[in-house]
């Protein structure tokens, strides 16, 4: 049996548990390795290994270490088609979907290496004579990465490739779903010859591993994306040690179709943003807002496309929709939509674990749709993170820009419309971090800033330059040349 291994100074050893859990695929049950499951005291070694490499690698020219990244970039990309393949057997994610997940990290990882020549900081105006200003972004020290396993090596890389360039040393916690995956991009950091210590990787299942990260005073910061459950709770322990967070977590995104639209556009935006990934995507489409007057045509087209979706083992390049990543979230899914029917909403298809020849062993869900739903209801308002959309009916732009801002997240939304005046209209009233028109609300690209209002995290960004605000520090550097003492606010005035 395969074992995966913490990696820690850049050497590959077992956790102090000598404990291994077992990683499923989704599609059918098998098993396809085990991974160690780490301790407090494992994420201390990591911790201590992290310290001692960034005290020299905050020396190396930036630029200098953006050539480490462009390795990184062109390994990712020699491997695209293995990585795919191996995050697809340990996610279920279907292998396009995991090709277009290994491209992020490509397209992110390339990008960040330019960034490496681009740090930029400002020159100010001193408001003194004889008086130079100036600030720079400076590393914060050890980055402490928690990720999520529906985008395992996507994420990963919107957070260690910025921390890095940036002059940090990283201790990263991947989801006990996804270590395989983990696995293969920590060797090609270290085959990209990252000095070690620079990358740690701490496997393992459970609050213990994340809550000693959190913990530790050696992380500087925590970034982390997943459920505002386990958000909170790192807000919580990580605010009272004033140690900086940055939070992605849910979302419960809508799809606008105002009475202009093109509506065969949006069913395929629809589709795509609700089923694929089979909703589990943070920016997936669980409602869809329409204008009364193109209710009954949208649905039924909706319907008349269902039987497209393919369910079965994402590495069939055949399939539509691949399995959601275990049994609990099955079952989550189901009691949703049971939560749906008891509230009144009408389920239109779909709403039920798949049960055909071959799919019993994996956890498919089948795409679901539900109508007649209004937004207080339960289905209406929480994430469910599976393949489940529901449909409100609204009458005006204004009605729908009311329901899609009334719930407590705010990742993505979009809008499909023919009129130039309504989409401006709302892509300043949207209230979410992202807002697409004529396109679903999924396939954000890596070099915008990533990230939500309200409750889907706490006001910082993944990708774009914005991430590097995470990952850095301003200094303000002040260098006095006229040879006296000059008192600010005082001498000049
Ligand atoms: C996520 O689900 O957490 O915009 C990330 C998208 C992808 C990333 C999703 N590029 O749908």
């Amino acid at each position: 049996m395969k074992k995966i291994l913490n990696f820690i100074n850049g050497e590959w050893c077992e956790a102090s548990t000598g404990k291994f859990i077992p990683v499923l695929n989704p599609a059918n049950g098998q098993v396809l390795a085990e991974v160690t499951q780490s301790s407090k005291e494992d994420v201390d070694q990591a911790v201590q290994a992290a310290k001692q490499a960034q005290k020299s690698w905050r020396l190396v020219p930036a630029p200098e270490r953006a050539e480490m990244l462009y390795k990184v970039a062109y390994l990712l990309k020699e491997r695209k088609e293995h990585l795919a393949q191996v995050l697809t057997s340990e996610m279920g994610k279907v292998i396009a979907e995991g090709r277009g997940e290994v491209q992020e990290a490509i397209d992110m990882a390339f990008y960040m290496a330019g960034e490496g020549r681009r740090l930029f900081g400002e020159t100010v105006p001193s408001e003194l004579r004889n008086k130079f200003a100036m600030s720079v972004r400076v590393p914060i020290g050890v980055a402490g990465l928690i990720t999520p396993w529906n985008f395992p090596i996507a994420i990963a890389s919107w957070k260690s490739l910025p921390a890095l360039v940036a002059g940090n040393a990283v201790v990263w916690k991947p989801a006990t779903e996804t270590p395989m995956v983990a696995e293969e991009f920590v060797k090609i950091y270290q085959e990209a010859g990252l000095p070690k210590g620079l990358i740690n990787l701490v496997n393992g299942s459970g609050s213990e591993v994340g809550n000693a990260m959190v913990d530790h005073p050696g992380i500087d910061l925590i970034s982390f994306t997943g459920s505002n459950e386990v958000g909170a709770a790192i807000n919580g322990r990580a605010g009272a040690l004033l140690k900086k967070t940055s939070l992605e977590m849910g979302g419960k995104n809508a799809i606008t179709v105002l009475e202009d639209a093109d509506i065969d556009l949006a069913v395929e935006g629809i589709l795509w943003g609700a089923f694929g990934t089979s909703g589990q995507r943070c920016t997936a489409t669980s409602r869809v807002i329409v204008h009364e007057a193109v209710k009954d045509t949208l649905t039924e087209k909706l319907l008349s496309r269902i039987d497209e979706l393919k369910m079965g083992n994402g590495l069939d390049e055949s399939v539509k929709v691949g399995p959601v990543i275990n049994r609990s979230a099955l079952e989550r899914i189901d009691e949703y939509v049971k939560i749906g029917q008891e509230e009144g909403a009408k389920l239109l298809t779909g709403g039920k674990i798949a049960a055909e020849e071959g799919l019993g062993s994996g956890n498919f869900y089948l795409p679901t749709i539900f109508t007649d739903v209004t937004s207080d209801m339960r289905i209406a308002k929480e994430e469910i993170f599976g393949p489940v959309v529901s449909i409100i009916s609204v009458n005006s732009l204004e009605e729908a820009v009311e329901v899609n801002n009334s719930v407590e997240f705010g990742l993505s939304s979009a809008i499909y419309t023919a009129d130039i005046n309504n989409a401006f209209q709302a892509m300043r009233d949207l209230d979410t971090g992202l807002v697409y028109v004529n396109a679903g609300t999924t396939g954000a690209e890596i070099h915008l800033p990533f990230g939500g209002t309200k409750g889907t995290g706490n006001g910082h960004r993944d990708s774009g330059t914005a991430s590097l605000d995470v990952f850095t520090e301003w200094k303000s550097i002040y260098v006095d040349y006229s040879g006296k003492l000059q008192r600010a606010q005082i001498d000049n005035y």
